[in-house]
């Protein structure tokens, strides 16, 4: 299909040379290059600067509350899970508030996919601290440096279950590209964590700073079926910056599980429940 089938007429709000244009991009050459009909695919965020995604694609879109996207997306999902969920959101978004979300919806191995726009800030509220700003960086509301270590999203994710764990890198569009297309093909819950500079309020994690750290997993013998490779790999950030997949796995997915959803989505399910059906329901509990 062609990607100007993705494109909308709003244009994009980013400040200029935000890291966000490239996953954006890289999203509609993936749901392109896989023919995917918009009709079919649902962008669900949170809030944040990179949660604005869903209204600069053609497709459905969920824009919800800060911290909240994992949840809305599950219930799509479970819903009707014919449809392609995909996830786009903040590190604020997605590493912080709504981090115990994230947590729980690995371990379930929903067939959702997680694009986090990871640029180490709260960009939208102009430069505080995230949970993923490196320790001793200067923010708006650290003047004296980040106290507390970062979050280590890929680590977390290993850990919890994720069945396809990747890093993107948004001065590495093409790379991107293909990142993205293989997570939404993955059955199963998919991480994809884009460093997507934040080219206003980071001044520390630049293009540059990471083109001079960043390598591929795939150029390096990594072997993507082992943990503890994916686990030593995640550790590193310092002097070299994996991207690329770190681990994949073949798990059944929770709706496969779920009896109710076996013959058919559930939207798609007869309501056989009579309004007095649900009256008897409701007295039960009065
Ligand atoms: C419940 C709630 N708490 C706080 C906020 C304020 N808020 C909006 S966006 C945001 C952080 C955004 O950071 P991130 O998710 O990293 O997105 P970015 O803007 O960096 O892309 C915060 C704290 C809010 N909207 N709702
Ligand atoms: S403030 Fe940062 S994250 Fe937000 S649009 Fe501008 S460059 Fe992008
Ligand atoms: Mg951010």
């Amino acid at each position: 299909m062609e990607i100007a089938l993705y494109k909308v007429e709003a244009k994009a709000t980013w400040c200029p040379g935000c890291g966000d244009f490239a996953v954006l991009r890289a999203l509609q050459i993936a749901l392109a290059s896989l023919e995917l009909n918009p009709k079919d695919v649902v962008i669900v965020s949170g809030i944040g600067c990179s949660s604005n995604l869903p209204g600069f694609l053609n497709s459905y879109g969920f824009h919800g509350l800060h911290g909240r996207a994992v949840p809305v997306a599950s219930g799509i999902k479970l819903a009707n899970h014919d449809l392609n969920v995909i996830i786009a959101g903040g590190d604020g978004d997605g590493y912080g508030i709504g981090l115990g979300h994230f947590i729980h919806a690995m371990r379930r191995n929903l067939d959702i996919t997680y694009v986090v726009m990871n640029n180490q800030v709260y960009g939208l509220t102009t430069g505080q601290a995230a949970p993923t700003s490196e320790k001793g960086m200067l923010t708006k509301s650290t003047p004296q440096g980040v106290l507390e270590g970062p979050v280590n999203p890929i680590a977390l994710a290993l850990v919890s279950g994720a069945t396809f764990v990747a890093r993107g890198f948004s001065g590495d569009a093409d790379h991107l590209a293909k990142l993205t297309e293989d997570g939404i093909k993955h059955k199963g819950f998919s991480l994809i964590d884009i460093m997507s500079p934040c080219v206003t309020y980071n001044r520390q994690n630049t293009y540059q700073w990471f083109r001079e750290r960043v390598y591929r997993l795939e150029e390096d013998n990594h072997d993507v079926l082992n943990m503890d490779q994916a686990l030593k790999r995640s550790r590193e950030w310092e002097d070299r910056i994996p991207l690329g997949i770190f681990y994949k796995d073949t798990k059944p997915t929770y709706e496969s599980g779920e009896q109710v959803l076996k013959d058919m989505p559930l939207v798609h399910q007869p309501i056989d429940r009579t309004v007095e059906l649900v009256k008897e329901l409701i007295q039960d509990f009065t």
